[in-house]
């Protein structure tokens, strides 16, 4: 799983990247193209209750890789994408756009205004306009070559459906029209979501620009962040940040924040591994079947997939072992084809 960072210049980008991973990048650098990539993990009590318990030699959350790509100045300051950035984006799974909703007169902002909702609307209208030239693009090749295929008339779909100004996410496609355009990488058809960068005078205010509300109507979520100071806490040792925290009114870790938000918004669950070497939690898609969460742990064990042995982490809890649970009756077998539940413990028998 990977969520990339978009938003216009200085909207705060990467001081977000900073406040949400802990990392150290520069801030305030224009024009500098270097991406900055960091691994979120997603603390998870279960982990730390099946650790107590197996006290296995090594224990892992589950994580996704977080990208703040930065878009070179000369092309453009007003633009939030350039082609570099645009490769970066197309691999990732989810977007989170960053908006500015704080005020500094010594940050200018590129449209010389501040107005988060606007902006939004800025931003995915480029998102927009970026799909649609890829789709152009590929219509004209089609038509020369005298393919009107089955993906000739889904592309002539979302070109009508971009020229109305809407983004591909809100697309109504089949299964099968969503594999086709696996492929693309096309943006404004990844899910997204909207992360209010504000000043620490909006602190504990609910919605202060709107950007909630905006976001319900454009069927997506927003949340609000003070990334300036979210960085500064995130850079204290970890037994200090919980007193600053309560001392400035900030409310949830932001980090835990977002990644509730951006497992919400992704449909995103974890099942969990538990024995003596390692105790871990591993990301995958709700409805996805046993032999694809294997593969998410190793190719090798998804190839050569003979079973599942399932017990769900609160039946597991209740019987206190994994002895007492199979007694129980709560270890199940499960084929290929069975849908992980969230919480699901899950040791894979495989054969290669
Ligand atoms: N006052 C204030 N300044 C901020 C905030 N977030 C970012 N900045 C400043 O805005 C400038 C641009 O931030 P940066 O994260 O580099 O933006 P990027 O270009 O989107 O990556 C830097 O000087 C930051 O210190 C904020 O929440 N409050
Ligand atoms: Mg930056």
């Amino acid at each position: 799983m990977k969520a990339g960072i978009i938003g216009l210049a200085r909207s705060g980008k990467t001081t977000v990247f900073n406040a949400i991973t802990g990392s150290h990048a520069a801030t305030g650098t224009f024009g500098v193209r270097k991406a900055n990539v960091a691994v979120i993990k997603a603390p998870d009590e279960r982990v730390d209750k099946l650790a107590a318990i197996y006290k296995p030699k090594k224990s892992a959350y589950a994580e996704f890789q977080f990208v703040d790509v930065a878009p070179a100045e000369s092309e453009g300051e007003e633009k939030a994408l350039d082609s570099a950035a645009l490769i970066e984006l197309k691999s990732a799974d989810a977007l989170v756009h960053v908006v500015r909703a704080f005020k500094n007169e010594d940050v200018m902002h590129p449209l010389g205004r501040i107005d988060p909702v606007a902006d939004c609307k800025v931003l995915e209208e480029e998102l927009q306009l970026t799909d649609l030239i890829v789709i152009e693009r590929r219509l004209e090749r089609k038509e020369k070559e005298g393919k009107k295929d089955r993906e000739y008339e889904l592309l002539k779909r979302c070109q009508s459906h971009l020229e109305s100004g809407q983004p591909l996410r809100t697309l109504e496609h089949s299964a099968q029209e969503a594999k086709d355009l696996a492929g693309y990488g096309f943006l404004s058809l990844k899910p997204m979501l909207i992360l209010g960068n504000y000043g620490e005078e909006n602190i504990g205010e609910p919605d202060p620009a709107g950007l909630q509300a905006y976001a319900a109507s454009q069927n997506n979520t927003a949340i609000e962040l003070c990334g300036a100071i979210e960085m500064e806490v995130a850079s204290l040792p970890a037994e200090d940040q919980p007193a600053f925290r309560q001392d400035l009114g900030l409310g949830e870790e932001s980090r835990l924040r977002f990644i509730h938000s951006a497992y919400d918004m992704l449909g995103l669950m974890s099942f969990l591994t538990a024995a003596e070497p390692e105790v871990r939690a591993w990301t995958i898609r709700k409805h996805t079947r046993a032999v694809e969460a294997a593969g998410v742990i190793h190719s090798d064990i998804q190839r050569g997939f003979i079973r599942a042995e399932v017990v769900h982490y609160d039946d597991f809890i209740a019987a206190g072992s994994m002895a007492k649970a199979k007694e129980a009756g709560k270890v199940r077998l499960e084929g290929k084809d069975y849908i992980v539940q969230d919480g699901d413990i899950i040791l894979f028998r495989f054969n290669v």
